[in-house]
């Protein structure tokens, strides 16, 4: 039986809020990344943006996926090497961020930048994700590039729609995102 894609939206949006993450601190990270481009940017664009993101199959299924091995890896059911290997969110294991991308490839090569700068500077909830300021237990090996990426997603979203922002996006935005 195939889920139906409203099934997996709220699914995915419940397993976020589960996890102490809003969409709304998700469109912080996007209206922060495309202030600089947009004069007349609102957050409610940003906020509409980012669940645009997550109404796509191939984000809920990333969603689903990444926080539900941090879930598992916090109960510490999963096998070694690969329980210690999440649990120590190993720099050199790679995985989560391949997940991540399949979030970010939906719209196109802008939103890979957007990731990379977030993944480097880890501002707002993605720091407080990273440093795990919450509780010392947690796991979010696979939520912090999660979140990223759908911030970067959202971001590369609302400049494929504002096609003056950089011409070569003109033809992408014509496709059905
Ligand atoms: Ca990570």
């Amino acid at each position: 039986m195939v889920e139906s894609t409203s099934k997996l939206e709220k699914a995915a949006m419940k397993r976020l809020l589960e996890r102490d993450v809003t969409l709304e601190e998700i469109a912080e990270l996007v209206y922060d990344l495309q202030l600089p481009y947009l004069d007349n940017l609102t957050m409610e664009l940003c906020l509409d943006n980012v669940k645009a993101v997550l109404r796509k199959r191939e984000v809920q299924n990333a969603v689903l996926t990444g926080i539900e091995l941090d879930v598992l890896t916090e109960e510490g059911k999963l096998t070694s090497p690969l329980q210690e290997i999440i649990h120590n969110d190993e720099g050199l294991f790679g995985i989560d961020e391949v997940l991540a991308l399949s979030i970010v490839n939906v719209y196109g090569s802008i939103g890979l930048t957007n990731f990379g700068y977030l993944d480097k500077l880890k501002p707002k909830v993605i720091n407080r994700l990273d440093t795990h300021k919450d509780r010392e237990d947690e796991v979010n090996t696979f939520l912090d590039d999660i979140v990223s990426a759908i911030a970067a997603a959202a971001a590369s979203r609302i400049a494929h729609s504002q096609p003056e922002v950089d011409d070569k996006f003109v033809d992408e935005s014509q496709l059905e995102l």
